[in-house]
């Protein structure tokens, strides 16, 4: 009689896919590149809220970060735009069809520096997806060049030091009017986790800065994006969990403690009080401790800021529910009285 015992069961999320249904294909980054790091971290956390992964649609630009989408989510659709200009292909995207799960995924040169007009809209819009900048100070791809979020005072490898102020993606963004915007490394596996749930569950732009160091051209002494960098200046403003929508939230919060945001689609995001007292829904606050920051030579992370109460670009635009390549004709052709109307009007 055989005894060979049967194989233990599979892994499987609350839709009964796999791990392996998150996947994309075998990175072609540089091993240590941190934007690997933050595609594991997109995986994990799509399986664990049992995302629908053909309901995604990922955009980026040019770049390394701009590549990484190939390594997540392959049953997901994809859209390499040319650099810089993602976000316009997104919103077309997501007018077009609002069922789509927008997934941004975007370089410091593909946002801020070529990008930053196109970046602005988007904030000022507050399309409902979330928007990933893969943060290394440089143009990894092609070979190192300081890009506009690099601080002063930074050096290259080549020893060139970089004599411009830097913008502050998330600075910018909360000027512009961001509902929703973080900041977190690579290397900090739990915060970028819960940051990432509560940017999938929150309905209007989710920015997250990551810094994500790049080893082969921004990792060395001098450099502020490195991996070494951040483990001295790195400053955690709170402890995060997410507890999705469909698990028991009824746990008791201690007082003064721990501060609960709750977010559209029912899921909380639970902020646990560190040294100091931050209020994320107070946004000149948070415009103050990144500039309190910045003078101290810190890198805050966490959640910077969070609004649930604004309409985003859909809700102001009132889009269709369904996509509108789906709509009847009856809807999308003004009957004959309409024409007339304004034909009228244009006399
Ligand atoms: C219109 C245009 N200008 C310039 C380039 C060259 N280019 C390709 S990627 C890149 C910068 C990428 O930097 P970043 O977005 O920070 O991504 P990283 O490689 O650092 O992840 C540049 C300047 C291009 N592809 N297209
Ligand atoms: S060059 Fe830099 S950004 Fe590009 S893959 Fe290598 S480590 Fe990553
Ligand atoms: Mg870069």
């Amino acid at each position: 009689m055989s005894t060979t015992a049967a194989p233990p069961p599979k892994k499987v999320n609350r839709l009964g896919l796999e791990v392996l249904s998150y996947k994309g294909a075998k990175t072609t980054l540089c091993a240590g590149c941190g934007h690997n790091a933050i595609s594991e971290r997109i995986v994990e956390c799509f399986y664990d809220l049992g995302v629908e992964p053909w309901r995604v649609g990922k955009f980026s630009g040019i770049g390394c970060s701009s590549k990484s989408p190939a390594y997540f989510l392959s049953m997901s659709h994809g859209f390499n735009a040319v650099h810089g200009r993602m976000p316009s292909i997104a919103t077309g995207a997501i007018l077009a069809n609002r069922t789509i799960l927008g997934l941004g995924v975007t370089g410091d040169g593909d946002t801020a520096s070529i990008g930053i007009g196109q970046f602005m809209h988007l904030v000022r819009r507050n399309l409902p997806m979330i928007y990933v900048i893969e943060d290394n100070g440089v143009y990894g791809l092609t070979k190192g060049q300081f890009s506009a979020t690099a601080d002063l005072g930074s050096k290259l490898k080549t020893g060139v030091i970089n004599d411009l102020p830097p913008f502050d993606c998330c600075a910018l963004a909360l000027r512009w009017g961001a509902t929703f915007v973080a900041r977190s490394f690579s290397g900090d596996k739990k915060q970028l986790q819960a940051l990432l749930k509560a940017a999938i569950a929150h309905k209007g732009l989710s920015l997250i800065d990551v810094v994500s160091p790049c080893v082969t051209f921004n990792d060395h002494e001098g450099s502020t994006k490195s991996y070494s960098y951040m483990k001295e200046h790195e400053e955690v403003l709170h402890e995060l969990d997410f507890v999705p929508a469909y698990e028991d939230i009824s746990v008791e919060i201690e007082e003064g403690e721990v501060r609960d945001v709750l977010l559209h689609d029912g899921s909380h995001l639970r902020i646990r009080k560190l040294g100091r007292d931050y209020d994320p829904t107070n946004r000149m606050a948070a415009a103050a401790a990144l500039e309190a920051a910045a003078k101290e030579e810190e890198v805050l992370t966490g959640v910077l800021y969070v609004n649930t109460e604004k309409p985003n670009f859909l809700e102001m635009l009132h889009v269709a529910e369904e996509p509108l390549a789906t709509l009847p004709e009856s809807k999308v052709r003004p009957g004959r009285e309409a024409l007339d109307e304004i034909m009228e009007e244009l006399r």
